[in-house]
């Protein structure tokens, strides 16, 4: 048996599976185990392990020294942590809409929480043309609870300065603002874009200059609104799904940052599913079938954010100025606008910076992923310019078919 009580080591399955032995009160002494490792993610390593004869299982995330995608980006293990206490409390927040935690170890850097293999990651399932009718109402209510519930109108100033200091996560931050709101708007060497990507960012975005100012007011944004206790990472692979339930995971970049950089996030990864969907699939009555249900949701999304975020500031706010005439309704045009603003970053730094997403990714065919990138771009330009008057789902929607009636004439 390996010593998990003296120094951090990075595991192998073999050492996970010991490993999954020492974890109080789960599995009896004599259990057959078998362990997988199955992360598909950039950054952690991820075991299951199952009980041969029960069938029992549990996951056990492990944070290495180095994001898993490079050596490159050294990250404190402090994110395990991160992810630990931010998934205790969004159970508290939201509940159902999370995975249980078992056990947290702060020497190997472990996360031992709920084994989700009945569910399917979003981002996959919505590559298979699958529909999630009560996702919209899932996540809305998931982001309305954690990120208003979070914030300064809900909660004592103190103790959110609190949450604030225990969140800090410097490391996970800069990942953000160098691959969310630096790279993909220069030439940089660490962008990772086709050729002729290349030749439309430099023509549209990266020659600029008002364009440009705008991505360095919302790299500020991000950097020094501490807002609300934001996931921080909430794409379509950051969520489980069956057509009953919806369960959001890998809250490692969590931090106090702006709360409509997790909304936005969402929406702009259901628009690369659309992309996606517009792309591949053959049968035209399909695709329009699936594409209506993906813009469907979107503005789901948005309006039902809007509906239950105006609900739940009734119910819960606290703080006095906040109950002044006009002060909820300024408070969440400001997160619409940022919502507006992160989806177009989204949409322009999975197109051009290190990290790509499935959806643009696996299109077979060459020209109809150029078609899909320009149609991302376009439409990132525009979140992020016209951010101030996009409000409804509707507006979202507009700025995505505008976008692909300028890449058709392009
Ligand atoms: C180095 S990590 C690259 C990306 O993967 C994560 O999931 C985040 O989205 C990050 O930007
Ligand atoms: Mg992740």
């Amino acid at each position: 048996m390996p010593d998990f009580t003296t120094a951090y080591f990075t595991m192998t399955e073999v050492d996970a599976l010991e490993y999954a032995r020492t974890i109080p009160h789960f599995f009896s002494d004599n259990a057959t185990l078998s362990c997988l490792e199955i992360g598909d993610g950039n950054i952690n390593y991820v075991f299951r392990v199952v009980d041969d004869v029960t069938k029992k299982s549990l996951i056990i995330k492990q944070a290495g020294p180095t994001a898993r995608i490079s050596d490159e980006f050294k990250l404190s293990p402090d994110r395990n942590r991160i992810e630990t206490e931010i998934l205790k409390l969004q159970s508290k927040l939201a509940p159902d809409l999370v995975p249980k935690v078992y056990y947290y170890d702060s020497l190997m850097n472990c996360c031992v929480m709920e084994d989700l293999s009945d569910h399917q990651i979003l981002r996959k399932a919505l590559l298979e043309y699958k529909t999630f009718p009560l996702f919209a109402d899932h996540i809305t209510t998931f982001l309305v609870n954690t990120l208003l519930l979070t914030s300064d109108v809900v909660l004592g100033h103190k103790e959110k300065k609190a949450l604030t200091k225990n969140f800090i996560n410097p490391e996970l931050c800069e990942i953000s603002e160098d691959l969310v709101y630096t790279e993909p708007f220069y030439n940089c060497n660490r962008n990772d874009l086709l050729p002729p990507t290349k030749a439309f960012a430099e023509a549209q975005l990266w020659s600029d200059d008002a364009f440009l100012l705008e991505t360095a007011k919302l790299k500020f944004e991000f950097m020094t609104h501490a807002q609300s206790l934001i996931h921080g990472d909430l794409h379509t692979g950051s969520i489980f799904v069956t057509s009953e339930s919806t369960k959001v995971i890998d809250p490692e970049f969590a931090f106090y940052g702006p709360a409509g950089y997790d909304i936005g996030n969402v929406i702009a990864n259901l628009i690369f599913a659309y992309l996606h969907a517009d792309a591949q699939i053959q049968d035209a009555a399909q695709k329009d079938i699936y594409k209506d249900w993906l813009t469907g949701t979107i503005i789901e999304i948005i309006d039902l954010f809007s509906k239950k975020f105006t609900a739940t500031w009734k119910e819960h706010v606290t703080e006095r100025t906040a109950n002044y005439p006009g002060f909820a309704e300024y408070y969440l045009a400001s997160v619409l606008t940022d919502t507006a603003a992160v989806t177009g970053c989204e949409l322009c730094r999975r197109i051009i910076g290190l990290a790509h997403v499935a959806d643009i990714t696996s299109i077979d065919n060459l020209d109809q992923r150029l078609h899909a990138e320009k149609i991302a771009l376009f439409a990132g330009k525009h979140f992020i310019t016209h951010r101030t008057s996009i409000r409804s789902g509707h507006d979202f929607i507009q700025i995505l078919t505008t976008a692909i009636a300028r890449a058709s004439q392009s």
